[in-house]
């Protein structure tokens, strides 16, 4: 992967700085873009003796600001190889009749807008040059229903099959389209689902080996560093302290 650009959403924590971190190596140009500006400071600063790195502050849910941020990138960064739309999250676990509407708004806004405008944003140029390689990060919440995933595993069913369109679109092109999906990984995901509540958070892992950043991270790079005539479409990856659960049927007590 040297001499590559890439564009990291969501690099500020968990899979993007794990995957930052995977990626610095001699020769590589890492654009690495989130809200928050000081982790990303931090991140320059470890990885810039290994890689080339720009920083952008930026929340993918405002549209022209995606767009600004992608037409305003120096010359050495410009032709980005790979985006790896992972900025995201989940906000809540209450059922559909008691689940806050502004939290079902930042999910769509984020996890469907925002990966939206940096795919539309980037892929132009991919297919100008007739290479590239767009990650999504969708997650088995977008293929397998739990309760109180409602609106966050209808996002995430979006991203896996927008991957999939975006691969229909694309045909005939160079440019690869791949959708990682995810079970339950230890990162700040469920801080944020629980607004702040460690203990909460804690909980969601709790005496489990739940995957890690890292895991995610090394499937990016291997599913990139596929010969190029090799498109990884979807790839879905679990603890092996998870799995799927029976049918929930309701009984009334006699
Ligand atoms: P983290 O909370 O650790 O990281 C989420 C990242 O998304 C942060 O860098 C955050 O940066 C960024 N982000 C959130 N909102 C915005 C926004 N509006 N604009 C720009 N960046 C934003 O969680 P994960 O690393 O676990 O999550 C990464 C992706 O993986 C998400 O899409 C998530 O849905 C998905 N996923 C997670 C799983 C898990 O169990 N952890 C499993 C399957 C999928 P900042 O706050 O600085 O903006
Ligand atoms: C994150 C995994 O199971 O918490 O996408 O929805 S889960």
């Amino acid at each position: 992967m040297n001499d590559k650009t890439i564009l990291i959403t969501g690099a500020s924590s968990g899979f993007g700085a794990a995957c930052a971190r995977i990626f610095a190596t001699n020769g590589s140009r890492l654009i690495l873009t989130a809200r928050r500006v000081d982790p990303l400071l931090k991140l320059q600063d470890e990885l810039g003796t290994t890689a080339e790195i720009q920083i952008i502050p930026l929340d993918v849910r405002d549209r022209e600001a995606v767009q600004g941020a992608i037409e305003s990138l120096p010359e050495r960064f410009s032709a980005i190889d790979v985006l790896i739309n992972n900025a995201g999250l989940a906000l809540g676990l209450e059922p559909a009749h008691q689940a806050d509407l502004d939290d079902w708004d930042t999910m769509v806004d984020t996890n469907i807008k925002g990966l939206m405008y940096c795919t539309r944003m980037v892929l132009p140029g991919m297919v100008a040059r007739n290479r590239g390689h767009i990650v999504n990060i969708s997650s088995t919440a977008g293929a397998w229903p739990y309760p109180g995933g409602n609106v966050y595993g209808g996002t995430k069913a979006f991203v896996t099959q927008f991957s999939r369109n975006l691969r229909s679109d694309l045909i005939g092109t160079r440019v690869r389209v791949s959708c990682i999906q995810p079970g339950m990984a230890e990162t700040e995901f469920s801080k944020v689902r629980f607004k702040g509540d460690d203990e909460q958070a804690a909980g969601v892992y709790s005496g489990t080996e739940p995957l890690t950043a890292e895991d995610i991270a090394e499937t990016v790079r291997w599913v990139v560093s596929q010969p190029a005539h090799v498109n990884v479409n979807t790839l879905e990856l679990m603890s092996i302290d998870q799995s799927w659960g029976p049918f929930a049927i309701h009984r009334e007590q006699k």
